[in-house]
């Protein structure tokens, strides 16, 4: 099989490159990594030598491109069918997809409000109404997760899944900016921060060296 090249952005603020960064570590899949800094005068051009979607992640696999961070990990669920990407059971499986979808194509007040910086600590920042909801929908979500299919580990469906590299970047956030949250919600994001390779997405973000103004505001 051809080998796995997986092209991300910085590690201290580009969130969707977690996702299926985060996925391979936990899955012990090997891969070669490049990273490419975000806000650059070469930026575009540097994405464009992988995708012509010109955002990252993108996974290079063969002859294959996929971008997206969850088309990521569906190809990688189908191209290494024996690692648990998603969870076994059908119906906790349905609901890993629904909750990543949600988690891809929604929770735009939080995301905007809260950028992802794994670097800093930004506490007292007032929050509006719909970031505040945000902030209930997640944990209602993941409420449900951990109630229903949790059972048999700490993460949404018990064991790391696909969609707590979906809801990683969220625990990051909820980190930076002090987020309080419900007891459920916490142990949650607890797990998630000893998980060692959100650890690893840690060390890494700190020995970069770039820094990049507009992020750190
Ligand atoms: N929906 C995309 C979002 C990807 C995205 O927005 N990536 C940002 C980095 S976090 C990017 O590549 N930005 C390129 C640029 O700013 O030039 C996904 O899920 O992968």
């Amino acid at each position: 099989m051809a080998d796995l090249h997986l092209v991300i952005a910085n590690k201290a603020y580009s969130s969707w490159s977690m996702r299926p960064w985060v996925a391979m570590k936990a899955q012990g899949v090997a891969f070669k990594e490049t990273v490419i800094c975000l806000q650059q005068p070469d930026t575009a051009e540097q994405i464009a030598k992988y995708s012509a979607a010109g955002k990252v992640p993108v996974l290079k696999h063969g002859e294959v491109t996929v971008w997206e961070s969850l088309a990521i990990l569906d190809y990688l669920a189908d191209t290494l069918p024996s690692h648990a990407w998603w969870p076994e059971d059908r119906a906790a499986r349905a609901m890993a997809r629904a909750i990543a979808a949600e988690m891809h194509a929604g929770f735009t007040n939080l995301r905007s409000a809260m950028p992802m910086n794994v670097r800093r600590t930004i506490l007292g920042r007032e929050r509006t109404a719909e970031v505040d909801k945000d902030v209930a929908r997640v944990q209602t979500v993941w409420g449900a997760a951990r109630a229903k299919f949790g059972q048999g580990g700490p993460f949404l469906f018990g064991k790391f899944s696909n969609a707590d590299a979906m809801y990683a970047p969220v625990v990051t956030r909820f980190k930076t900016y002090g987020v309080k949250l419900d007891a459920v919600s916490q142990a949650y994001a607890d797990a998630i921060l000893a998980h060692p390779a959100v650890k690893q997405w840690y060390a890494d973000a700190e020995a970069e060296a770039w820094v990049i103004e507009k992020y750190e505001l």
